[in-house]
């Protein structure tokens, strides 16, 4: 076992430089201005990480929520291909949000892979089972995750892993590249433009999709705080950003930099097959939206 701050140190080197090569894709960018790097295949060794962080015992608690419908729906799928695909052979638990915990399926799990289950109740409206989340995972944390993993992920339920999201994603806060605003103008980004809600903001760096994000434990703790909060404060001025806890995460990033970005290689949308030049690989897309059966409230 590495002394304490040796290991920060090696876990610093893993998420900033190391080993990446910046050059490997011309097509894309892979490096934001503060330096972050903006992972895409082609660009880093699997073995390499998976080996230090092995090395490390890296642990990662992954946050799911599954309420109302889409347990049925999605929450298999989603732990199965999970199983395949993330952070194989390191240990990872499923903290699993749902407000009906006896209709969890089991699903078969490798060694030091865990599936954890929390009763949460069903909000009314869908906007608040959305944003509701940050508090959850806060108060998880804060509980519970501390104590046991250096990594925490928060991930949308509604998506499948098709190929290797590996232990190279990890790092000390981890933002995702939202597959429909990659490519776009900054004017096209859909932040909230109105000045009253905390969510405000002008310009910013990337549009960061809210289907994933995290990174050491303090830093999601941190992340999900300052968004709850800011929430709480919309709601107590009876404002709701535009696009609920997304645009709160994304002013969250706009003023506290992730240290790594994922490249939309990392969530998907099929549904862009005419626009998929950049995309070498998915390593996880969006589940097939079936908002009219599912948006029911
Ligand atoms: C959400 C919208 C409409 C109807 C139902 C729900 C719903 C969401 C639900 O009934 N049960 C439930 O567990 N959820 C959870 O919230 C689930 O984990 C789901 O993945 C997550 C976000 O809802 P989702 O995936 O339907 O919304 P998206 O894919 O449009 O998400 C983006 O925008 C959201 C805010 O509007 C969030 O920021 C989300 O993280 C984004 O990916
Ligand atoms: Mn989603």
């Amino acid at each position: 076992h590495y002394p304490e701050d040796i290991e920060e140190e090696l876990r610093h080197l893993v998420d900033v430089d190391f080993t990446l090569n910046f050059s490997a894709r011309p097509d894309v960018r892979t490096k934001t201005s503060w330096d972050a790097p903006i992972l895409w295949q082609g660009m880093f060794n699997p073995s390499i990480y998976d080996t230090i962080h092995i090395q490390l015992e890296s642990s990662i608690a992954v946050t799911v929520f599954a309420v109302g419908r889409y347990l049925d729906v999605y929450l298999e799928t989603f732990l199965t291909s999970a199983e395949k695909y993330f952070m194989v052979g390191l240990p990872v638990t499923y903290y699993v949000f749902t407000d009906s915990p006896e209709n969890v399926s089991i699903v078969e799990l490798a060694s030091q892979r865990h599936v954890n289950v929390k009763k949460v109740e069903k909000l009314s409206r869908w906007q608040d089972i959305s944003m509701m989340r940050m508090q959850t995972i806060s108060k998880l944390i804060e509980t519970e995750i501390r104590h046991s993993f250096r990594y925490v992920f928060a991930f949308d339920v509604d998506q499948v892993f098709k190929a290797r999201f590996g232990s190279e994603a990890l790092g000390q806060s981890v933002a995702l590249l939202h597959s429909h605003f990659y490519k776009l103008p900054k004017y096209r980004f859909t932040y909230d433009k109105n000045l009253d809600s905390v969510a405000f903001m002008e310009t910013g760096d990337f549009y960061y999709h809210a289907a994933i994000f995290g990174g050491f434990w303090e830093n999601v703790k941190n992340l999900t705080d300052t968004c709850h909060q800011s929430i709480m404060e919309d709601k107590k001025n009876n404002v709701e950003a535009k696009w609920h806890d997304e645009s709160h995460l994304n002013k969250y990033f706009w003023l506290h930099k992730p240290t790594k970005l994922l490249s939309p290689e990392y969530c998907w949308d099929k549904r862009l097959h005419n626009e998929k030049r950049h995309i070498r690989i998915s390593r996880l897309v969006w589940a097939v939206k079936q908002y009219d059966s599912l948006r029911d409230f």
